[in-house]
């Protein structure tokens, strides 16, 4: 490392150790004060920067970033409300447990608090959001001062890391020099360790479910006959959960059905075990009363985060459950777990199975059966639905999208649709949405930030609202060169609400202007202002069709029809059931 002078000397250790520690992304925002560390990250040759202009929209990109590549990425701004704005992604990536370290420039201690410009209050900007804040402090260039910086990047990696993932805040205060103008510095002050290793390497074991109890008094042979027992069970799996085919293994064993939420991984890929079923249309078929009575389990096995289904919710809320989670979380908004695991589900799901293998439950054949029957009648009734249909568009562009693509999914009805309709494949996706806080905020953002890496073309499914309400990340999105297909259901403002009772009883023009918030813009003009082809489609040949190259694709539907046409859906599911 060679130091340039004292105000990058130390941010440059800094960016050595976020490189040693295995960070890869940086999203920078323009800035003077943050000047040194918005150069430091792009002179890094191990850490890809990426230059976003708003910094709400930066934030989002680096947790879209971190969200598909599980990894901790850093984000940097200047001070005062640029720092800010990198709210609202702290808030999702603390809700949705992703790492981000977020590095703020200050103003030094002499320029707090006396009216100087572009000076706000930073420390504790983030207040709960974050896992741990640091004061960086200003030090007189020395090995001590190296050692401090060294030391404290590893600590934010892996705090942003550890444990339940989450973002971490370092507040550089810094001085003049800002211009990475040379001063003779001894450069042997300022090296890390040899051999390219980390200041402080940190490891954490995996969370084994037995590790903790002495041998011979472990925990999984009473655990694995409770649930043996329980011959009507289900495992639930949400976002959040890392499961893999072990998940599928232990339904296959059980014989229990997986109900599998859209983002939890198991709905789209190789499950490994033919015998696991999964149950997309939950959602669906516990809307029918009859359904969800006659389908009351014995005991669930909920893994990762609860999915967003209220039925699913309100089934849930009577059933006996087994929480696991590997981050050590409380999930369980129900509040009727019995218990809750803080273990590697797959270690979990690999040590019932190894115990079940050996005493294998007689699986309820009916059950699972009557689970699976049910499943199919979903699609048809989709199939039977007239175009423009909003769950029938996001299921095309899953279906045209080529194998290992990554599928954005705002929030609002696409989210819930995608989670009611989109039917198990075995063709591998990644799908990934903003469920931590919910927000409609940084949707095309974050889809931007997944683009980065996906490598492969990446799709956003949104609405009206959420596109338009990060209008500004169609502008990152060009400024990154990246591939983003937007497909917009556009039905004329926030369709959810048309759901609610609020959309019935409130006065008619109030509910239009204050709730439903209809924008009246020309996605065309929005698609030229993001440098998109913009394509109208209304039937899943067309949405097929019009994928197949990066483009804003309007699907333009009416939010009264839209509701009728789930309900009418939903009538039909429920008179096939009998
Ligand atoms: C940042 C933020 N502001 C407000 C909301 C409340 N909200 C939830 S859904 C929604 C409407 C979204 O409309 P659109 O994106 O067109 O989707 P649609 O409901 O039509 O499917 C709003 C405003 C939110 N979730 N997040
Ligand atoms: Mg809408």
């Amino acid at each position: 490392m060679i130091p340039i002078n004292r105000t990058y000397a130390p941010i440059q250790a800094f960016v050595d150790e976020l490189a040693r520690c295995g960070l890869e992304h940086a999203v920078t925002s323009p800035g003077s004060r943050n000047a040194p560390l918005a150069l430091t990250l792009a002179a890094e040759p191990r850490i890809q920067s990426h230059s976003v202009l708003d910094e709400r929209s930066a934030g989002f990109v680096a947790l879209g970033i971190a969200k598909t590549t599980g990894k901790p990425v850093t984000v940097t701004c200047t001070s005062g409300t640029a720092a800010a704005n990198l709210m609202p992604a702290v808030v999702e990536a603390r809700e949705a447990r992703v790492p981000l370290v977020v590095m703020t420039a200050d103003r030094p201690p002499e320029l707090r608090e006396v009216g100087a410009g572009q000076a706000i209050d930073q420390l504790k900007l983030y207040g709960g959001f974050v896992k741990w804040f640091a004061e960086v402090g200003d030090h007189e260039p020395s090995r001590e001062s190296a050692i401090h910086h060294r030391a404290l990047a590893c600590r934010a990696v892996a705090t942003a890391v550890g444990g339940r993932p989450g973002p971490v805040h370092v507040n550089f205060p810094l001085r003049e020099p800002l211009a990475p103008v040379p001063e003779p510095l001894d450069a042997a002050d300022w090296e890390g360790r040899p051999d390219g290793a980390p200041w402080v390497s940190v490891t954490e074991a995996p969370r084994d479910p037995d590790a903790i109890r002495p041998r011979g008094f472990e925990r999984t042979p009473s655990l694995a006959r409770e649930i043996g027992a329980a011959r009507r069970g289900s495992i639930v799996v949400g976002a959040n959960a890392g499961v893999t085919q072990d998940a599928a293994h232990l339904a296959a064993v059980l014989g229990w059905p997986i109900l599998a939420d859209a983002t939890s991984g198991i709905r789209c890929g190789p499950l490994g075990y033919e015998q696991a079923t999964v149950i997309s249309h939950y959602d669906v078929l516990l809307r029918s009363e009859r359904f969800a009575d006659r389908h009351q389990a014995d005991l669930v096995i909920r893994i990762g985060a609860t999915p967003t289904s209220k039925p699913l919710r309100a089934w849930l809320e009577r059933c006996r459950q087994i929480v696991v989670d590997p981050h050590a979380t409380w999930d369980d908004p129900t509040r009727r777990a019995e218990r809750i695991e803080h273990c590697d589900p797959n270690l979990f799901a690999g040590s019932l199975c190894a115990e079940l293998e050996e005493n294998r439950p007689t699986p309820d054949e009916h059950w699972l059966r009557t689970w699976r029957e049910a499943d199919a009648l979903v699609p048809e009734a989709l199939a039977a639905t007239p175009d423009p249909f909003e769950p029938k568009v996001w299921n095309a562009v899953a279906d045209a999208a080529p194998e290992d693509s990554t599928l954005w999914i705002a929030s609002s009805m696409p989210i819930r649709d995608v989670e009611a309709f989109l039917p198990r494949m075995e063709k591998r996706l990644d799908l990934f949405a903003n469920r931590g806080a919910n927000g409609i905020d940084g949707t095309v953002s974050s889809a931007a930030g997944a683009a980065v890496v996906a490598g492969e073309r990446t799709y956003l499914l949104t609405g009206d609202l959420a596109l338009l309400h990060d209008i500004g990340g169609l502008i990152t999105a060009r400024r990154l060169g990246v591939e983003l297909t937007v497909v917009c259901a556009n039905n004329g403002g926030g369709g959810i609400f048309d759901f609610l009772p609020v959309a019935e009883a409130a006065d008619a023009a109030a509910y239009e202007q204050h709730i439903a918030t209809p924008v009246d813009v020309d996605l065309a003009r929005i698609a030229e202002l993001a440098g998109l082809p913009h394509v109208l489609a209304s039937t899943p040949s067309e949405v097929q069709a019009a994928v197949e190259r990066p483009a804003l694709v309007e699907v333009r539907t009416d939010r009264a029809e839209n509701v009728r046409l789930h309900r009418a859906l939903y009538e039909r599911v429920a008179a096939a059931l009998g």
